[in-house]
């Protein structure tokens, strides 16, 4: 079983790992490679045969989570050791720092959505865009758009009991779920994706490896609230018999037999230092 730390506590052999591990992801022709989690993401960003699985609803989180474990799957093939570590952006606020470092997942832009220029993923002929609805192939950042959330921010949202609640899209202001995802005040997810900018603000934001970063860390603060009010279904909805959205105990696409319900409990599969 992984356990999936903080960057921060990453040693420099361990940062080293992952950017390898992901690079040799990326170069891989066939099968479940890089790109074809950048097109995945790309194929359930909006609603797919009138449900949607992946964003504005209720299965944001569990969508996301069996996206995460198939990713990090991906990445233990080629190197069992490998984790996939969490972004605190309530800690980590600066363009420079932890997990922007020239060792790890690289800096800022040049100028205005500007290429990233230092760190592994500076420059197509180190990391090059290839599945994108822009042009640019290499990898884009504007750092700094907007606030990044605070903890202030995140406890709000897992004191909130209530996992989801009808109309179970981004105008739902009675759960958890919209809070976290960002369509409600005060709106964590979103935000992180607008603070980074450019590949990040869009529906190919997988391109950007820090992009796996944030996502394990909003699957932490899931995780989180999950310890404290229940792992089990009850703390799913809806339950059932609600159209559009998937419920408990419907299957996410693009998986075979993978519900809501069956990554509702992740201890088994990894935990959070
Ligand atoms: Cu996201």
């Amino acid at each position: 079983m992984g356990v999936r730390k903080n960057a921060r506590d990453l040693t420099a052999a361990e940062r080293a790992a992952f950017v390898a591990a992901v690079k040799r992801l990326k170069a891989q022709t066939t099968g479940r490679n890089y790109d074809w989690f950048v097109t995945t993401h790309i194929n359930y960003f909006a609603a797919v045969g009138g449900i949607r699985y992946a964003h504005q609803s209720p299965s944001f989180l569990p969508w996301h989570r069996q996206y995460l474990i198939e990713f990090e799957k991906a990445l233990q093939a080629i190197d069992p050791a490998v984790n996939v570590p969490y972004w605190d952006w309530t800690t980590d606020r600066t363009t420079s720092g932890v997990p922007f470092t020239a060792d790890f997942m690289g800096g800022n832009g040049s100028g205005g959505n500007g290429a990233v220029t230092t760190g592994p993923f500076a420059g197509s002929a180190n990391w090059r865009i290839t599945v994108s609805s822009s042009s640019s192939t290499s990898l884009r950042r504007a750092m700094g758009n907007t606030t990044l959330p605070t903890s202030t921010q995140v406890n709000s949202v897992l004191n909130i009991s209530a996992y989801d609640a009808a109309p179970w899209n981004s105008s739902a202001s009675g759960g958890m779920r919209n809070r976290l995802e960002g369509w409600q005040t005060p709106n964590l997810h979103n935000a992180v994706h607008v603070w980074v900018g450019g590949h990040m603000g869009q529906q190919d934001s997988p391109n950007d490896p820090v992009f796996w970063l944030h996502h394990c860390n909003i699957d932490r603060l899931w995780a989180r609230w999950q310890t404290r009010w229940g792992f089990d279904g009850t703390h799913y909805m809806p339950a059932a018999n609600t159209s559009g959205v998937i419920d408990l105990n419907e299957t996410m696409q693009p998986w075979a037999g993978v519900t809501p319900a069956t990554v509702l409990d992740h201890r088994s599969v990894y935990t959070y230092a």
